[in-house]
């Protein structure tokens, strides 16, 4: 990663080092690359032979792209008024999908493409291995007008072989773990072809490490898909198993920007791409702090925010705490105890910091709530006082950390209590004497010690959280 940094910056620089151009003319190009490079996916490292005309029509191309999102006028050609949106001030998430291709759109030239296997690794029944290996080619099938042909003798588009350490290909596999396999984008001779490492345990469940989720994900690259950076695609660059089907929208964007749709349009359902922390609609699932760091719950990812970074950072629950459910209701820390808790429908867990705490899952209601409530909405803790409040639809209980009993007199409602605030809360957090309640797209910040909310955030509101 460092590497290719470098080598764009190199490169970029004496690529438009051209004697024609005027300063001005130059720092609009700079700005454009930068622009481009940022949010449409801009590569001029990978691209061979004449630097100048390639960059050129590889800019000329993004430029268009750029153009037609914004509905400018589609030139090709830094104008005005492109150049002026460029300077504006924007949300930092690209505008076009997370994936990436290999340098110079790598891919297979024709749509009929064979693979053969060629051995077997005794960690599973052949059959298991076969019917690994069909699944997933099947799932690139699925969405791109591609077949797979398979071979039981002579040269494949891919071959696939499982072996260790040197194979054959002067790419050493490196024993347990590290590398798992790996693939060569599409092309002559190796091109294609994939490896696994025979030193890994292969599974067909959750034990590491499942093959149809690594072959799928090596197959996207001997398909000519590179990694991509959102956290939810498959191309993400982290292993996570997961159940169902394995492919995100950025997934299906990048293999399409390939070969194109599904002529027969199958109907399948891609799992969401990551949320998008500049959508005006945002809500979230669960808040709350870690170690004096805050973590936000949504959908199946969660942002982690340090005081000290200014980018948060995305990842899959399950990537992090592969215990967890996909979906987060409620979370809330207790920084005495070092423990965080988190419900999810009737179960609530405890992680001493990323380690589920032994006894857990437990039922919610071994904390003293009736059989009637299903779920909680938000849970935190109030340091001042050692209680938890946990919001359940419009009402709130108050939970007693050092005698761990409910206090009496609750349920109370929401809104009596906290007057000025929505009647349900989605995820509530304190913070330096500060309660900060999120209800859809809004934000109350209620003053604990005042008994008043004293500001109201609403759409756009979390870009200050995140
Ligand atoms: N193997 C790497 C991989 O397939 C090899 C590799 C790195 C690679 N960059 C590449 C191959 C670019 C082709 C193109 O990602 S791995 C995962 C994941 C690996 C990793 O053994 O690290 C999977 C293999 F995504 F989980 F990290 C399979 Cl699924
Ligand atoms: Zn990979």
């Amino acid at each position: 990663m460092e590497v290719t940094g470098w080598l764009l910056l190199v490169m970029v620089s004496h690529s438009f080092a051209l004697p024609l151009l005027s300063q001005k003319e130059k720092d609009k190009r700079l700005l454009a690359e930068k622009y481009l490079r940022r949010y449409y996916n801009l590569d001029l490292a990978g691209l061979r032979g004449n630097q100048n005309q390639r960059s050129s029509d590889a800019m000329e191309t993004q430029i268009r792209e750029m153009q037609s999102f914004f509905k400018l006028q589609v030139t090709g050609h830094l104008d005005a008024d492109t150049l002026e949106v460029m300077s504006m001030a924007r949300c930092g998430v690209p505008d076009v999908g997370e994936y990436n291709l290999f340098p110079r759109n790598l891919k297979w030239l024709k749509n009929d493409v064979t693979f053969r296997i060629v051995n077997y690794t005794p960690d599973l029944k052949k059959s298991d291995v076969d019917r690994a290996i069909h699944r997933a080619l099947n799932i690139w099938a699925g969405v791109t007008p591609l077949t797979f042909k398979k071979l039981h003798e002579g040269i494949a588009d891919i071959m696939i072989a499982f072996g260790r350490k040197e194979h054959g290909d002067f790419n050493p596999f490196d024993g347990p773990d590290g590398l798992l396999a790996h693939a060569y984008p599409p092309g002559q001779g190796i091109g294609g072809d994939t490896h696994f490492d025979e030193d890994e345990h292969w599974s067909k469940d959750s034990d590491a490490y499942n093959l149809f989720l690594v072959a799928t994900h090596e197959f996207g690259h001997a398909l000519g898909l590179a990694h991509s950076t959102d956290p939810g695609a498959l191309m993400y660059p982290i292993y996570t198993y997961g159940e169902g089907y394995p492919l995100s929208e950025d997934d299906i964007a990048g293999i399409q920007a390939l070969y194109g749709p599904n002529p027969d349009h199958k109907k399948v359902k891609p799992k969401p791409d990551a949320p998008d922390k500049c959508d005006p609609m945002l809500s979230f699932d669960a808040v709350t702090e870690l170690r004096g760091e805050t973590i936000i719950f949504k959908d199946r990812f969660y942002w982690r925010l340090h005081p000290q970074f200014a980018e948060p950072e995305q990842n899959l629950i399950k990537s992090t705490w592969p215990s967890l459910p996909n979906k987060v209701d409620a979370a809330y820390e207790n920084p005495e105890k070092d423990l965080i808790f988190i419900f999810s429908g009737i179960r609530m867990w405890a992680l001493n910091s990323y380690n589920l705490v032994e006894g857990y899952p437990k039922y919610i209601h071994k904390l003293g709530l009736p059989k009637s409530v299903r779920n909680v909405d938000a849970a935190v803790y109030i340091p001042d006082t050692g209680k938890t409040l946990l919001f359940t639809e419009e009402d709130y209980w108050s939970y007693d950390e050092k005698n761990s009993t409910m206090d009496s007199g609750f349920p109370r409602s929401i809104e009596m209590d906290f007057p000025g605030m929505a009647e349900e809360v989605d995820a509530a957090v304190y913070q330096y004497g500060y309660l900060h309640f999120f209800h859809e797209h809004t934000k109350f910040e209620y003053s604990y010690n005042a008994r008043k909310v004293i500001q109201i955030d609403t759409g756009r509101l979390h870009l200050k959280y995140l």
